[in-house]
């Protein structure tokens, strides 16, 4: 084997043997020119930026306007995760279950064998050893990223906490996940983003693109975290972690799910309605995207945010339903297919301002007339890739390695019909009963059809690493351990409409007033009324001064349409069926009972 140069001498930086044997392993198959491990130096940082942009990898934005940001344009093919090519390789397929893609481990291990062989060839390879969660505290978990993008790298060292401390805290022995990716042709029919849970191994291969590639995120926090979490005891969760602060300084904390682009990071920076913030109410951010949950040594359920930065949906982020959004992504951010106006070589997406530019690129890189286009200039799926510290109402608790403990537990979804305003579980099982029958339209964040109603189980059926009926049993026992100590469950909807497609529910910072309902309730405030879907808000529950909702379309918000439901619940029945014999009964149960009520006069 020829030599392979290697920069940043690695036995400088590690004595842990199987992981050196590892990258030997990784760079024998896949024939990089030379191989650069990153240590998490500023100099080394600026160096690689400097090389991205001499290849035109990245553009740097006007220091004026938008200090330390950049742009990158990907291939017109590769701008979001693609669902129908990623697989859960475990060894039975009865384990991945009927929502994930499956194929057997060596089956998967021999189709990617010729997609690597020899790809990295006139590349580097990066090696990127990261951690999610504070490095060092109990509950952090470590990976290592081998990559032939300088963007992934850049992206990395935004979105975790990486370099020598990872390497330090892994010691000659200790645990990661092992990720190997490469861009090779950026191929969409080559395209596989694969997981090995018993390997704890996450292969991907022709995407340099946001969750395909960054493995940190959805492949490693969720995918594989989930597994882990399982025979661990804990939950890896598609959730922002937000806190609330009410006029006496109390704050709670709240974890949420919604599908991808439905609302999490605008509900984790919401900005309180002008009303509320002169009472008081602050929102202080954890995070926007994942959650780690696990049972406290107090016995309750508490919350941490593995992640060291946000890769937020771009598009429609505007001063008016995002000033906080608009902030952190001021400086020092990467910014992926948007726009670029360039009379001041800036960013620009759509909801930034009014007037859109006249002399621009598109995300694509064409010329671009803001004014006469019929296209737009940011490509829907967009992204901003800021340090979670830019946020301005960044929870003080953001690092606190124990987490925050989680008051309630929210599940939402972007329905124009069915699922009301808001309502609330009766129970744990009930809440997880509510979390596996979400259902939601699908958006820009995968590729495929946009705006089609599918179940999507805790915002969680393209992440859920293993049989999503083993997950709601999982659910199910870490109600048992919590008891007493349990969180509220609810369930919320900004996107209900009207007869004619209208928004019922103006959104954003207004989604406090729900938040102060569901707080209401965990403090045993506020009231509450039976319905055959859980528990809602009487009209007068929620405060809708200056919200300019009318008490006749919060009604409408509230209401539920029987008919509606009874759909719902032949669909769900049809999604239950698919789980066989393993769906938990406890949710067969609860289907019966809304089926009951909604059968009652
Ligand atoms: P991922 O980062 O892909 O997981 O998405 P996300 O869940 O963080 O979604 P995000 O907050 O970026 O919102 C995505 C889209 O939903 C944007 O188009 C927002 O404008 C829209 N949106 C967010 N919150 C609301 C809301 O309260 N009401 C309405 N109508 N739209 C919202
Ligand atoms: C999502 O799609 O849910 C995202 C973006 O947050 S990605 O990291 O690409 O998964
Ligand atoms: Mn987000």
């Amino acid at each position: 084997m020829e030599q392979i140069e290697e920069e940043n001498r690695p036995m400088e930086l590690t004595r842990h043997q199987e992981l050196l044997s590892w990258v030997a392993a990784q760079a024998a198959l896949t024939r990089p020119d030379n191989i650069v491990w990153i240590d998490g130096s500023k100099a080394q940082l600026n160096a690689l930026r400097a090389q991205a942009v001499s290849t035109g990898e990245l553009l740097e934005l006007n220091g004026d306007k938008q200090p330390g940001c950049w742009l990158h344009r990907t291939e017109v093919s590769d701008v979001a995760r693609v669902e129908g090519r990623t697989f859960i390789c475990c060894e039975r397929e009865e384990d991945a279950g009927p929502t994930n893609h499956w194929m057997a481990p060596d089956e998967m291990r021999a189709l990617l064998r010729p997609l690597y062989d020899g790809c990295m060839r006139g590349r580097t390879m990066y090696v990127i050893p990261y951690s999610m969660g504070v490095v060092d505290s109990p509950f952090a978990r470590y990976g290592v990223e081998l990559t032939d993008s300088l963007y992934v790298v850049l992206s990395m060292a935004i979105m975790t906490r990486f370099g020598r401390p990872v390497l330090d805290a892994l010691g000659d022995t200790g645990e990661y996940v092992k990720c190997l990716h490469a861009k090779a042709d950026i191929d969409p029919d080559r395209r596989y983003i694969a997981h090995f849970p018993q390997d704890n191994t996450i292969m991907s291969v022709n995407s340099d693109y946001g969750g395909n590639a960054l493995l940190c995120k959805k492949c490693f926090s969720l995918r594989i975290a989930s597994v882990q979490g399982r025979s661990q005891g804990w939950l890896a969760e598609h959730m922002l972690i937000l806190g609330v602060e009410n006029p006496r300084g109390e704050v709670r904390y709240l974890a949420a799910a919604f599908p991808s682009a439905c609302g999490k990071t605008d509900l984790a920076m919401l900005t309180p309605p002008e009303r509320y913030r002169a009472q008081g109410w602050k929102i202080w951010c954890v995070g926007d995207d994942i959650a780690w949950l696990r049972v406290g040594p107090d016995g309750r359920l508490w919350a941490m945010n593995p992640e060291n930065g946000y890769l937020g949906v771009i598009p429609g982020v505007s001063p008016k339903t995002g000033p906080n959004i608009l902030a952190t992504v001021s400086r020092d951010t990467l910014f992926t297919n948007t726009a670029q106006n360039l009379d001041d070589d800036t960013a620009w997406w759509e909801g930034l301002s009014d007037t859109p530019p006249r002399h621009a690129l598109d995300w694509k890189g064409s010329p671009w007339d803001g004014a006469l286009s019929a296209e737009k200039g940011a490509q829907a799926n967009a992204r901003f890739c800021s340090p979670i510290t830019n946020c301005p109402c960044l929870s003080p608790e953001y690092e606190n390695p124990a987490g925050v403990p989680i008051s309630a537990i929210v599940f939402g979804g972007r329905r124009a019909k069915v699922a009301p305003l808001v309502y609330q579980s009766r129970d744990w099982v009930h809440g997880v009963f509510a979390g596996s029958i979400m259902a939601s339209e699908t958006t820009a964040a995968a590729t495929g059809k946009v705006g089609v109603v599918r179940r999507d189980p805790m915002a969680m059926l393209p992440f859920c690493g293993y049989n999503m009926a083993d997950y709601w049993r999982h659910w199910l026992e870490m109600g048992a351990l919590l008891g007493d100590n349990a969180p509220l469950v609810f369930h919320v909807n900004w996107f209900r409409t009207d007869g004619d497609g209208k928004l019922l529910w103006p959104g954003f910072g207004e989604n406090l007033r729900v938040l102060e309902w569901m707080l209401r309730r965990c403090g045993g405030e506020a009231e509450a009324v039976e319905s055959p879907v859980g528990l809602l808000p009487r009209t007068e529950d929620i405060d809708l001064e200056g919200s300019g909702v009318t008490r006749t379309a919060l009604e409408n918000l509230l209401s539920i349409d029987k008919a509606l439901w009874r759909d719902d619940v032949a669909d769900i029945r049809a999604f239950y069926a698919r789980f066989g014999g393993r769906l938990p009964q406890e949710l067969e149960q609860a289907l019966h009972e809304l089926e009951a009520g909604l059968n009652e006069r």
